[in-house]
């Protein structure tokens, strides 16, 4: 079967996967394992290994003992650059197969995957850069008898607790920071989406990382995740995930006052001042509403509009929501991908019959979508929205869109503020001015004016508030996982205490 026709359609049969430790293969034979349905086909197309506390155990052994035989850790900044670069060009050569995959079990339209996979090779290009330009302070300003210098090192093990949302990409933001300073390894994947995740243990190994550095365990949250979070040999933990999640993360981390990065949910407003090119605006609203289907920590799920051009915005953005191609996954033209599960999509709809017991209009979409056996849900309006409803104030997870208005610049702030959430803001307006006051205003990690959810390696990520606390990529996310040491030298004899 040539490249093209292999990854066309939903395979015939389920693909088994093994978990990976210390370099090599674990099967599933014997152990539990759960399989997982296409989203977008409602079709079986994987199987992974519920891993236990014990396999968890000999993953962290495998992490620790890579560590501490320096095979990773020990070596120079080049050395794990080329490391790095190989990987990511193995990436590249299999972008196809890995979008596939990453499609099958997420849902998410064919054309987006490519796009991750590609910007996921990115990350590991630029943490080659970062590798080898790491570095501490020195401080020459001590006086004759004393030099300063502050040192990062690896933190060591890192527990990796990945969401179903983003499977590849929110890998490769992590990922390659994580090594690029010298660090192990255990990923535990999305029990839902672990296919690329593990895909990646054989591009590491083929790309020349030593054995025991990057370690993946499948499993439940409940069970494997929340063993990573309480372990005692890991020295760091990084989660992405719902706020409650992550909050249970954050204590159990406390066992061993393990560091902690999280990135966790939003509730991230597009404020649209009256001066926008209203065009843009609305077809960014659109982006920002239906990619990945709203299953995305930084959606643009308010919509906080100028009073005196809410009515013409709320048109322009109904005719972009219509126009938005829904469907199968793997055909390229498709734009709004599938709802992740059964459970979830309910949830959504849940949300929507909530808003209207509040008084929100439904204004378009609202509803299950069902085609080419996947289940989908329209993007919705709500309009009449007020900031204190509860589908303003919680995080909703897919194309829904609450609209509120404002009058002032300040009640734009206040709206946009008055959240439990902190993760992201997009601001469109001509007036530079008005820009750069909200900008400054606004409590969000990550700011868009004119545009959203755009990014690449080299600008951090993070959240305000509830939504996280750390950042994840550019400088700051290699630096995040490092210890910091401070060094005294002194030179020369010393001047005696005692006397
Ligand atoms: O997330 P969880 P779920 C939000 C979104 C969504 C809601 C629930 O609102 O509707 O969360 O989704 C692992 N200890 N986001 O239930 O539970 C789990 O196996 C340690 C926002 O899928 O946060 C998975 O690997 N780990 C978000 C990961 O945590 C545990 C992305 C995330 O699952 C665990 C996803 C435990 N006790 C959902 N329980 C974003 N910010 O992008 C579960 N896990």
């Amino acid at each position: 079967m040539d490249h093209a026709t292999a990854f066309a359609a939903v395979p015939e049969t389920v693909r088994e996967f093994g978990f990976f430790i210390d370099g090599t293969w674990r099967d599933t034979a014997g152990r539990d394992t759960l399989l997982r349905s296409s989203p977008g086909y409602g079709r079986d197309v994987s199987r992974v290994t519920l891993c236990t506390r014990a396999d968890l155990d000999e993953a962290v052994a495998a992490a620790r003992a890579a560590f501490k035989r320096r095979v990773w850790s020990g070596i120079g900044g080049a050395e794990r650059a080329a490391v790095l670069l190989r990987v990511a060009r193995a990436i590249r050569a299999r972008v196809e197969e890995l979008a596939f995959w990453e499609t099958l079990e997420t849902g998410k339209p064919i054309s987006q995957s490519r796009a991750e996979i590609n910007d996921a090779a990115g990350h590991f290009e630029y943490c080659a850069g970062q590798a080898q330009s790491l570095s501490g302070e020195t401080f020459n300003n001590h006086g004759d008898d004393m030099f300063g210098v502050v040192t990062r090192e690896p933190v060591g093990v890192v527990g990796l607790i990945n969401p179903w949302n983003f499977p590849f990409i929110v890998l490769a933001e992590r990922l390659p920071y994580i090594l690029a300073s010298g660090n192990s390894v255990v990923v535990k994947p999305s029990e839902m989406t672990s296919a690329t995740t593990l895909m990646c243990a054989d591009i590491l190994k083929e790309s020349g990382l030593p054995d025991g550095v990057y370690n993946v365990v499948t499993g439940t949250g409940p069970e494997v995740g929340q063993a990573i979070a309480e372990h005692r040999d890991i020295d760091m933990v990084s989660f992405t995930g719902s706020t409650r999640t992550g909050e249970a993360v954050l204590k159990a981390s406390a066992a061993n006052f393990k560091k902690a990065s999280l990135e966790l949910g939003g509730k991230n407003p597009q404020i649209v001042f009256a001066d926008a090119d209203l065009e843009d605006a609305a077809d960014g609203v659109a982006f920002g509403l239906c990619f990945n289907a709203g299953q995305c920590c930084v959606s643009g799920s308010r919509l906080v509009v100028e009073e005196s051009v809410a009515e013409r915005f709320k048109a322009l953005v109904v005719e972009k929501l219509s126009k938005v191609k829904l469907g199968d996954c793997l055909d390229p033209e498709t734009q709004l991908g599938a709802i992740v599960s059964e459970q979830h999509c309910d949830k959504i709809l849940g949300y929507v019959d909530l808003g209207r017991q509040e008084g929100a209009d439904v204004v378009c979409g609202g509803e299950r979508v069902s085609v080419s056996g996947g289940r989908f849900v329209a993007p919705t309006l709500l309009a009449g929205v007020r900031n204190d409803m509860r589908v303003a104030r919680e995080e909703i997870f897919g194309p829904v869109l609450c609209l509120m208005t404002f009058r002032t610049v300040e009640e734009a702030l206040e709206i946009a503020n008055d959240s439990p959430y902190g993760l992201a803001a997009s601001i469109w307006t001509k007036d530079i001015d008005k820009a750069l006051r909200v900008m400054r205003g606004v409590q969000a990690g990550r700011t868009w004016v004119n545009t959203t959810i755009a990014g690449g390696p080299g600008q951090p990520l993070g959240g305000f508030k509830q939504s996280g606390i750390g950042r994840e990529g550019g400088r700051m996310g290699v630096e995040e996982y490092t210890e910091v040491k401070s060094v005294h030298i002194a030179i020369g004899k010393r001047t005696p205490w005692v006397k």
